[in-house]
């Protein structure tokens, strides 16, 4: 029920200027958090070079289509101090709150994966704020405002070890802070759906409020034995009182690897949604219905798509 832009995929290797030594010829692009900004689109890239280090990269449009890359990697100033070794920094998610935006990014380190948090007023400047997590976890999206005075995230503790590949996770559990820093499991709120398309779940972009709950679009993984697992996008709905509480969930995908460019690359039959920008808000801050959605998603690890649909199209998805 996502459309594909005509001109997806709409980020290649090719859009990635070249900066020596570093940014030459590089693997791939892919995983971008997005967000409007001053009526720009952003997008913060996972840039992948040829000694397979992966960073972040910005990229700027007005349309939300053509993108202009940054010639630099994000500098995301005090993340030097950390003391363990950080491999690779990766799936940036992008959450507006109140007046600061905030990333909250994948970092691979001995210990495993561990969430990163940093904050920016303009896109220019990024303070490192900590690592925000313990143990091994990823895809962690904060919501954009408090609910019941808490800071609020969804985040997928890495349970499970994909045969021959990465650790990945059955559940999705609700966190909750008291400020952005320090943060306490309230409960799991969704779990994989054995032997359908979302066996292994995790969060795609920040959850969106809408008069019809918290609009939360994930990612769902068909394990294959012998065979390369298959990444697809789908969607939920949460209470807008209670996010521990989902009201619907779609039983069908909402995007599945279709096109050339998802079905080969880096790592095969792949879309992994990650940024999602909603043009139209209404005064109390609540999505509306008919508003233009536009969902940035990697594409086979290789590259950026892009889909478009609208909020209620994807409410009414959540509840087929
Ligand atoms: C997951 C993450 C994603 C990646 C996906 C497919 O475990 O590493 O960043 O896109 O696998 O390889």
């Amino acid at each position: 029920m996502l459309i594909r832009h005509p001109k997806s995929p709409i980020l290649t290797r090719s859009n990635i200027p070249e900066v020596n030594p570093f940014m030459v010829d590089v693997s791939s692009v892919f995983n971008p958090g997005a967000v409007k900004f001053n009526d720009k689109y952003i997008l913060l890239l996972r840039v992948q070079n040829r000694g397979r280090e992966t960073f972040i990269v910005k990229a700027e449009s007005t349309d939300g289509v053509e993108f202009t890359v940054d010639n630099k990697m994000v500098d995301f100033k005090g993340i030097e101090k950390v003391k363990e070794k950080i491999y690779h920094i990766y799936d940036a998610r992008i959450t507006k709150i109140e007046n600061s935006y905030y990333v909250m990014f994948a970092m691979d380190m001995d210990c495993g994966c561990q969430l990163g948090l940093a904050k920016t007023s303009d896109f220019e400047n990024f303070e490192f704020l900590g690592i925000v997590s313990e143990g091994d976890v990823r895809n962690g999206v904060l919501f954009p405002e408090k609910v019941n005075g808490k800071y609020l995230r969804f985040e997928r503790p890495n349970k499970v070890q994909l045969e021959g590949g990465p650790s990945s996770g059955g559940t999705i559990v609700l966190s909750e802070s008291e400020d952005l820093m320090t943060w306490k499991h309230v409960k799991q709120v969704m779990s994989g759906r054995f032997h359908y398309w979302d066996e292994n779940i995790g969060s795609g972009p920040a959850p969106v409020k809408t008069s019809e709950g918290w609009l939360h679009v994930y990612h769902g993984i068909a394990l294959h034995f012998a065979s390369s697992n298959i990444y697809q996008a789908g969607v939920a709905l949460h209470d807008l009182n209670d996010p521990s509480i989902v009201l619907h969930r779609g039983k069908y995908n909402i995007l599945e690897p279709r096109e050339s460019y998802e079905l080969t690359g880096q790592v095969p039959n792949v879309v992994f949604p990650s940024g999602m920008i909603v043009e139209n808000y209404n005064s109390d801050g609540f999505a509306e219905l008919d508003s233009k959605v536009s969902i940035y998603y990697g594409a086979a690890d290789t590259v950026v798509g892009l889909a478009t649909t609208t909020i209620i199209d994807l409410i009414k998805a959540a509840k087929q």
